[in-house]
């Protein structure tokens, strides 16, 4: 984002106050709660940890060893039998709990009672194929309810489940397979993806070569397509279903055993397992489930996120489902069959909340209104997004377009790493203002510093820090807690940094202004700009590379890399598209880069340091900014003469 955008932003001073009409049916409806949660926050979050069914209550809510934390300690329940069983002896045992859209338009509902069975003969299954507490089961599934089945299933066990975002690479996969040392996988013959077929089982099986820790492959049949079975490793999902019996006992669970893994992006090239325990964690997401969407029994809650991502985790599956709420779950994309399917989705369900990402209101903006005014969306009553700043333009357009200027939105701003959202308006209480995520939700204790650490007057911006620990923190980076201390807690001591810049204005709302280390945010996914360049340099003919994020008026954040090749090599035609899908099958297509740029060096300060800024300055066109640092200027005007006019 560029100065200009940034002050633009920032003096953008349209607010909105929550209608009474909604305010007064509200969840929450005073703004009392922030200061009676700020003036006794571990009371606070005690009283939100009622919302749980534990089977021993905790004796302490928090055990604060800097930067290990423990919430509810010895308290013991199970997050499946809060998601699940404990809505069985009432009404809503046959209420939906996931209606499912598949991509091509088939649909199915479980209601509480059907997600009971086929969890516990999930677990069954699992069970027979040597699944105990503690075991790690890796997830890799398209958005079908078998995903969700399968994480609540490893939850009733107590085995820690790791999902893969199916749009990740065999390598991906097997990274990951590989850190959490997993022992079952559980996949898909395929998955669908604007007509065509993901082949997520050869993906998988590739990613299996050389791969010890595997004993057992689960495999979904949802595409059809022909796939290899390996004998005694691989079993077809619906076959071990048919013969798993249907009572299996839940675990019961410490507050602090893990409930997942879930691996992100971080500064260094090997993804970060990010691990997330049982107690906090529920509390935290079904607390901010309830008040932020102000779920209510009869709503239709709709998050468009993937499951592989945390977003998933706690928005799609954990929150919601121990809220007891119905959830709608679309395998495909916003465009296929046609660019009303989401309209057509929410008309066919009256879908009454969506959770959606700024990335796609800028493409929906860009598709023009046509689309949503074909259909009748008028059962939306609120509207969320997530992932990466929203322009205060795509909010308007959102709350006009898809709200009908009568949704409340909030703007939520969270991480993988804070498990739950962290700041957002309560919708009956909050002013809102377009662009911003507004102020943290109660409880929550977060401000913008500078360098040392201190906080930076309103009106000022810096670096976004977490004061105090939250309950759905992450607890450590798997198998690695040096690395969990490196990242997080060396900054600022014991702050917990975001790696987000912000700025705060003078109601002390908070403005989002990107990343300040060195993840890129392409349609709200990161993607460290160290894997790229990983993935880059594991091609034969190239030497260097450089990697950084672009603005992107639809995804945000593009990713641009700088490559030189090795000495004496004449580069073909073809060259860079080949380039563009090596990344591509080294991470998974997300992470395609828009644009690589050829050139005989990089620009580097003295001390070798590759100057990213420089290389941003010229993908974005604009004047080079301080360049005394730099070792050899003639780089940049090679660059600047070659590639500097494009944007
Ligand atoms: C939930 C999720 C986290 C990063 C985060 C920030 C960006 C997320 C945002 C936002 C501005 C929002 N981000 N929500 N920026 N406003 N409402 O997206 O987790 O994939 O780990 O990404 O996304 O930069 O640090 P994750």
């Amino acid at each position: 984002m560029t100065e200009t955008q940034l002050e633009a932003l920032l003096y953008e001073n349209r607010h909105f106050t929550p209608a009474e009409e909604f305010s007064s049916q509200a969840n929450v409806q005073s703004s009392d709660i922030y200061t009676e949660a700020s003036d006794d926050r571990l009371g606070f979050w005690a009283k939100q940890s009622e919302r749980l069914t534990w089977f021993k209550p905790w004796t302490q809510v928090l055990d604060w060893k800097p930067p290990f934390a423990q919430w509810f300690v010895d308290g013991k329940l199970n997050a499946a039998y809060n998601c699940v069983d404990r809505h069985l002896n009432s009404w809503r045992r046959n209420k939906a709990a996931i209606i499912f859209e598949g991509e091509g338009g088939d649909s199915r509902v479980l209601t509480y009672q059907d997600l009971y069975r086929e969890v516990s003969k999930f677990a069954n299954v699992l069970k027979s194929l040597g699944i105990k507490k503690g075991d790690r089961v890796t997830i890799y599934l398209p958005m079908i309810p078998e995903a969700a089945i399968a994480m609540l299933a490893c939850a009733r066990l107590g085995a820690p489940h790791s999902v893969i975002f199916g749009g990740f690479s065999a390598e991906s996969l097997k990274d990951r397979i590989l850190d959490a040392q997993a022992k079952v996988l559980i996949t898909a013959d395929g998955s669908f993806r604007k007509g065509n077929i993901v082949p997520l089982k050869a993906n998988a099986d590739n990613a299996l070569q050389g791969v010890d820790c595997i004993e057992h492959v689960v495999v979904v049949n949802r595409t059809g397509h022909k796939v290899t079975m390996l004998e005694g490793r691989d079993v077809w999902y619906h076959d071990a279903m048919q013969k798993a019996a249907m009572a299996c006992p839940v675990e019961t669970m410490d507050a602090e055993d893990i409930l997942f893994i879930l691996y992100t992006s971080g500064t260094t090239g090997k993804p970060k397992g990010v691990v997330h325990t049982t107690g906090g964690y529920m509390v935290g997401v079904t607390t901010t489930h309830d008040w932020v969407f102000d779920l209510k029994e009869d709503d239709v809650y709709w998050c468009t996120a993937d499951v592989g991502w945390i977003t998933g985790h706690s928005y799609i599956v954990y929150g919601p489902l121990a809220n007891g709420a119905t959830i709608l779950m679309y395998e495909g994309t916003p465009d296929y069959p046609a660019k009303d399917r989401y309209w057509e989705i929410i008309e066919k369900y009256s879908v009454t909340i969506l959770y959606t990402a700024p990335t796609a209101i800028r493409t929906f903006m860009k598709w023009g209104t046509s689309y949503p005014e074909g259909r009748n969306i008028s059962s939306l009553r609120l509207l969320g997004t997530v992932g990466e700043p929203i322009n205060p333009e795509a909010w308007m357009w959102y709350h006009k377009h898809i709200g009908g200027e009568r949704c409340p939105i909030v703007d939520t701003w969270w991480q993988t790493e804070t498990g739950m959202i962290m700041m957002t308006p309560l919708p009956g209480v909050t002013k809102t203002k377009p662009g911003s995520c507004t102020i943290p939700f109660p409880g929550i204790n977060v401000e913008v510093v500078d360098q040392s650490g201190n906080s930076v007057p309103k009106g000022s911006g810096g670096f976004l820090v977490i004061r105090e620990p939250w309950p759905a923190m992450l607890r450590t980076v798997y198998n690695d807690p040096d690395r969990y201390i490196k990242t997080y807690w060396n900054n600022f001591e014991e702050n917990y940094f975001t790696g987000d810049g912000a700025k705060w204005d003078d109601d002390g709302y908070f403005w989002l202004l990107g990343r300040v280390d060195d993840v890129i945010n392409v349609s709200g996914h990161r993607i460290g700009t160290a894997e790229v360049e990983s993935a880059l340099v594991d091609y034969p003919l190239v030497a260097e590379a450089a990697c950084i994020g672009k603005d992107h008026a639809v995804k945000g954040q593009a990713v641009v890399c700088f490559v030189t090749v090795k000495e004496g090599i004449e580069v073909i035609d073809g060259f860079v598209d080949e380039l563009k899908g090596h990344v591509s099958s080294k991470i998974g297509s997300i992470a395609r880069p828009d644009d690589i740029y050829l050139t005989a060096e990089l620009p580097k300060t003295r001390s070798g340091k590759i100057m990213r800024r420089l290389l941003r300055d010229i993908a974005e066109g604009r004047a080079l900014g301080d360049v005394s640092t730099l070792a050899d200027a003639a780089v940049l005007d090679f660059l600047k003469r070659k590639y500097g006019d494009e944007s």
